[in-house]
């Protein structure tokens, strides 16, 4: 975890923003984000830069931010959470824990980021959308001699013992889409049974969901389950891997936002929730090398972005594995189930 005031850290390193000169400070915001870092800082620094407001940023995975926000419900600290998996963000609407915000850029949205608005009551939003999956090392797949994985079920196979890597659903909204997508891909008892059998060969849960693509992408693991993109991040810095949409079906994300009941900010946070719902903020993705499908619908969706028409997609039930219930039911269920067993 991160957590830096954008300004100073900027005047630290030397970079010099472009507030126009003259422009008073216009307050503060505090935003909880949750993509990667290297998305984070940038999409910070340029709403600085457009408005004056000056940003504290604090990066978190999207389960640990729920959490976060969820401790603070009495004495609320953040203003706006930004970004991470939608799943948790549906659970902090149901919760009270967002307020109902109707953004004039509603109107702008593809119609998956607005459904998740309609479900939620407004209360949060969809701000890109991105598909699941998993990526492999090719040089280690050919030292090994492993057949090449193409479906869920290869990664339970006994010689992949010890070489898949995925974070922990507790803390990362990727794992906790992985979870709830096979639960809707294979049922739910099949869908423990196939978890149960992949724990004896995951190597490490990790933190935060991007992470075993990192660990693909070097070799540390031989298979890490993340979202497409992320992969596609580690395989457009030259790493030797292959990206698999598994051969089931897949589920998928839609990223969202949404402004933290009790915000001492209430104002910066409905100009900052426009202003990511805009194209210009939206392409600021693709300059940070990540790659989703933005949610506005004249945003430019890089060349890189896994498309969804390529993958075989399931109808993922948002509203039903968001909700409070099924959200904590799962999550217990795997402790107990999964986590809890031997290897
Ligand atoms: O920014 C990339 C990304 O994969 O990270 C988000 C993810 O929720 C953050 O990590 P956790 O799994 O640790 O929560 C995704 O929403 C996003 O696409």
């Amino acid at each position: 975890m991160t957590n830096r005031r954008i300004l100073g850290a900027a005047l630290v390193a030397g970079v010099a923003f472009a507030v126009p000169a003259g422009a008073q400070a216009q307050g503060n915001l505090t935003v909880y984000c949750s993509v990667q870092e290297e998305w984070c800082r940038p999409m910070m620094a340029a709403f600085e830069r457009a408005t004056g407001i000056r940003v504290a940023m604090t990066r978190k995975s999207s389960g640990e931010t729920m959490t976060q926000i969820r401790a603070e419900a009495s004495n609320p600290r953040g203003d706006v959470w930004w970004g991470g998996t939608g799943d948790p963000h549906m659970q902090a609407a149901q919760e009270n824990l967002t307020v109902e915000y109707r953004s004039p850029r509603l109107a702008e949205l593809h119609p998956w980021a607005t459904r998740q608005a309609e479900q939620a009551q407004f209360r949060t939003v969809g701000i890109y959308a991105g598909a699941l999956g998993y990526s492999y090392n090719t040089r280690e797949l050919e030292r090994r001699r492993i057949a090449a994985p193409t479906c869920w079920a290869d990664l339970a196979r006994p010689e992949f013992r010890g070489e898949v890597q995925v974070a922990d659903p507790n803390t990362s909204g990727t794992a906790y889409t992985m979870l709830a997508t096979l639960v809707q891909v294979m049922g739910e008892e099949p869908a423990f049974t196939y978890l149960r059998a992949l724990h004896r060969n995951v190597n490490q849960y990790t933190r935060s969901g991007a992470a075993p693509a990192r660990a693909a992408a070097t070799g540390e693991t031989l298979v890490g389950i993340t979202f497409l993109h992320d992969a596609v991040t580690q395989k457009l810095a030259g790493a030797p891997v292959n990206i698999v949409a598994p051969c089931e079906g897949t589920g998928y994300e839609i990223g969202s936002m949404s402004i933290i009941r009790g915000a001492r900010n209430m104002e910066n946070a409905r100009r900052f929730y426009d202003w990511a719902l805009s194209p210009e903020a939206q392409a600021i993705a693709g300059t940070a090398n990540t790659f989703q499908l933005p949610s506005n619908r004249a945003s430019p969706i890089p060349p890189q972005a896994p498309r969804f028409e390529d993958v075989r997609l399931i109808d993922y039930d948002f509203a039903r594995w968001g909700s409070s219930e099924e959200r904590t039911r799962l999550l217990a269920r795997w402790e107990r189930e999964v986590r809890a067993g031997a290897r």
